[in-house]
């Protein structure tokens, strides 16, 4: 088992903790307050973003393209508890300590009760809304610009719909990742206001001797850039670019991936990766990424399904 030289593609406990430090303080902390803004623009149309933008692989903030949604013009927490109040929930997903079950409803309870300048924010991340709560799509309509994407070719149309709605509280925040399986991010604003730090998906951060922030924020193929996305804007981030966001408000957002067919190799090859290394070394697989192996199961398990895979060939 060899450790991945690059400290932003860890997984381990302790680098994300890191990297998420280097925002608050030191040569990154600065850097950001600096970073340039993404290039922002509006009413373009699918052909023109597709050439200027996602053919070139260059970051883009679509101002307003989806103002006249549904949800964009009415969507609050009381609205969603009213309309989906019984649905199940994880709350705090991504903080193994924190991430608890909830309805819907208690969870904007929880929010309205947790206010004041000491409370932790509380956040509902990665809530794949379409299994339990279907009804709400008709409120975020298919983006033009979404068309691409190559999932529905290979997995029908249901998985190609397969978004997240992201909830939280102002002060809430996603640490810096990479999406998985080369898939872009399409990341629609529908309430509120985010904060969004990015980089190049070269960006290194080695530490051989000591993780060298300085370099990282020099190094020119870093391309450390930010926006504040607000309700009705759309970013598109091209696949592998490093992403980390923060809440700058109470605010709903829409998480749209999209498959170009540039990556679909790429995708195929990770997603095999993934499945052949828990059908072969489940065991090591657990050893060394404890904390992600039920998650990575469950991807594996339901793409295997959706590929038809007959997994009960292989193993008993
Ligand atoms: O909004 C967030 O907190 C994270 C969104 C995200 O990572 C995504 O849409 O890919």
């Amino acid at each position: 088992m060899t450790i991945e030289p690059n400290v932003l593609r860890r997984h381990d406990r302790d680098s994300p903790t890191a990297v998420e430090q280097a925002f608050h303080t030191g040569p990154l902390a600065e850097a950001v307050t600096t970073a340039p803004d993404i290039e922002r623009r509006s009413g373009l149309t699918a052909q023109e973003f597709a050439a200027e933008y996602r053919h070139l692989m260059r970051p883009v903030v679509l101002e307003g393209h989806v103002a006249d949604w549904p949800s964009v013009r009415t969507w609050s927490f009381d609205h969603l508890a009213e309309r989906c109040g019984s649905v199940h929930v994880v709350v705090d997903s991504y903080n193994t300590e924190a991430a608890r079950e909830a309805r819907l409803g208690e969870f904007v309870r929880m929010l309205r009760d947790n206010q004041g300048d000491d409370a932790t924010p509380i956040y509902l991340q990665e809530w794949y809304y379409q299994t339990t709560a279907p009804e709400l799509a008709a409120d975020m309509p298919e983006m033009d610009i979404a068309q691409y994407d190559f999932r529905r070719n290979l997995y029908g149309e249901s998985a190609s719909t397969n978004h997240q709605l992201w909830l939280g509280q102002r002060g809430g925040v996603t640490r810096l990742h990479q999406d998985s399986y080369s898939v872009d991010v399409m990341h629609a604003q529908i309430v509120g206001e985010k904060l969004w730090y990015v980089m190049a998906p070269e960006t290194e951060l080695s530490d051989t001797t000591e993780a060298d922030w300085r370099k990282l924020c020099e190094a020119p193929e870093t391309r450390l850039m930010r926006c504040v996305l607000r309700p009705g804007d759309v970013l598109y981030l091209p696949a592998n670019w490093y992403h980390r966001i923060q809440l700058l408000s109470d605010s709903i957002g829409l998480g749209r991936k999209c498959l170009d067919e540039q990556n679909l190799p790429t995708h195929i090859r990770q997603r095999m990766n993934e499945l052949l290394a828990l059908l072969l070394n489940p065991d090591e697989v657990r050893r060394n990424h404890p904390e992600l192996v039920d998650v990575v199961l469950m991807r594996a398990r339901s793409w295997a399904n959706r590929m038809d895979l007959d997994l009960s060939r292989l193993r008993p």
